[in-house]
């Protein structure tokens, strides 16, 4: 090898270590469990306690070794009367740390029209009690997001006043902002349609930064990346919030037609690239480290649970150390001087780099297997659980 590819070599392999020492994704707790479409659900060996939640999301972090927490769903994994000493008993025992808390104001039979821009007052004050109760677990637990995803919307025309909506779920955000904890965060979601499919009260990243600002200092804009109409372009989206200082974080997943919650990357891996290449971009050039959440959103059907998680997390490694090669300074200078053409290389051949060399040196200086998703394959626990858990299977033979 010449001296010169030597020494390119060499700094791959120094950017993909700083970048990968630095990533972590938070997993979704309801990623381990079975799920479904609303079509229905194929049953798998999946977690169904909150035990075996911590315990699948354990089993992924101790393979990537970038995945130290796990977003809890409060309805599904912190039932009334969960102690928050038996969680962190969990967190402790799998080497996984609780992070996230999504209050669910979207399943009870009360929030038929909405919770916090729900027209009744009662569901409203019942929504928000919801969320305060939630804003406490997440103290007690140490986590420093909250994060409400809002179903709130209508089906048809006419059918709801969007301005008085709009201002009962501002109201509702900012009372539940105001008993947030020093250094605690309240990320907005936004979701275009589904299931609301005439309008959604929080529909776009527009909407969510107006009620992030007027609800208080401690709120940004959470990005889900399948929360998007097909054409948008999302960096973009994430570039202003940057520059605004409110991109609180994300929930990734790809899609190919809706918020199918598919596999980073497995649809679109160059738009996932896009994406890293304004963090790393906003970050050379304001020498600050964006604060934002990286957290997965998704629940697969088909795929195994735990091996899917891996793939996710492997897929965002590589695509993270490919934006973490773009020389930013040359792409500065090109874009200044309008060298269109060499700008586009620019991203265009970190994209193309092949950076699974430098991901399994990486792996391997961590003491982690060169390929995460075989070591856990070979380690035994998927045929484990498959017998533990195939006690609870249906008549029909599935998992219960
Ligand atoms: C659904 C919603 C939204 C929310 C998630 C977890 O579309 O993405 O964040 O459930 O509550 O995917
Ligand atoms: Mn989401
Ligand atoms: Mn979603």
């Amino acid at each position: 090898m010449s001296a010169n590819a030597g020494k390119a070599g060499a700094a791959m392999e120094t950017n993909v270590k700083e970048a990968l020492d630095r990533l972590q994704i938070e997993l979704p707790s309801w990623g381990f469990a079975d799920t479904g479409t609303r079509f229905g659900k194929f049953l798998q060996p999946a977690a169904k306690t909150v035990e075996e939640k911590f315990a699948d999301a354990g089993q992924v972090h101790q393979f990537t070794g970038a995945c130290p927490t796990v977003a809890l769903h409060v309805l599904w994994d912190l039932p009334k009367g969960t102690k928050p000493s038996a969680v962190l008993e969990l967190a402790a025992r799998f080497g996984v740390r609780p992070g996230s808390i999504s209050p669910n104001v979207f399943e009870d039979q009360i929030y038929k029209h909405g919770s916090l821009a729900n027209e009744q007052e009662t569901i409203r004050r019942h929504a928000l009690e919801h969320i305060l109760d939630s804003v406490r677990i997440a103290r007690e637990l140490g986590s420093r997001d909250v994060t409400p995803w809002f179903a709130d919307g209508s089906n048809f025309p006419g059918t709801a006043n969007i301005r008085a909506r709009k201002r009962w779920m501002a109201e509702g955000l900012k009372q539940a902002h105001d008993t947030l904890g020093d250094g605690q965060r309240l990320l907005i979601e936004y979701k275009p349609f589904e299931p609301a499919f005439y309008h959604t009260d929080i529909a776009d990243w527009g909407m969510a930064l107006t009620l992030a600002r007027y609800a208080g200092p401690k709120s940004r804009v959470l990005v889900d990346t399948g929360h998007h109409y097909q054409a948008q372009n999302i960096e973009q989206i994430v570039a202003w919030l940057l520059d605004e200082g409110m991109l609180g974080g994300f929930h990734f997943n790809d899609r190919r037609y809706a918020d199918d919650d598919l596999t980073l990357g497995s649809i679109d891996p160059y738009q996932v690239f896009r994406i890293f290449a304004e963090i790393r971009f906003y970050e050379w050039e304001t020498g600050r480290r964006a604060d934002i959440a990286f957290m997965v959103d998704q629940s697969h059907n088909l795929k195994g649970k735990i091996e899917e998680m891996i793939q996710t997390v492997m897929n965002a490694q590589e695509l993270y150390a490919k934006a973490a090669l773009i020389d930013f300074p040359a792409l500065a200078k090109a874009q200044q001087e309008q060298r269109l053409i060499d700008a586009e290389n620019l991203y265009k051949d970190a994209f193309s780099t092949d950076v699974r060399p430098a991901v399994r040196e990486w792996r391997r200086a961590k003491q982690l297997a060169d390929n995460p998703l075989a070591a856990f394959r070979a380690s035994g626990y998927l045929e484990r659980i498959t017998r533990e858990r195939a006690g609870r299977s249906t008549a029909a033979g599935g998992y219960a």
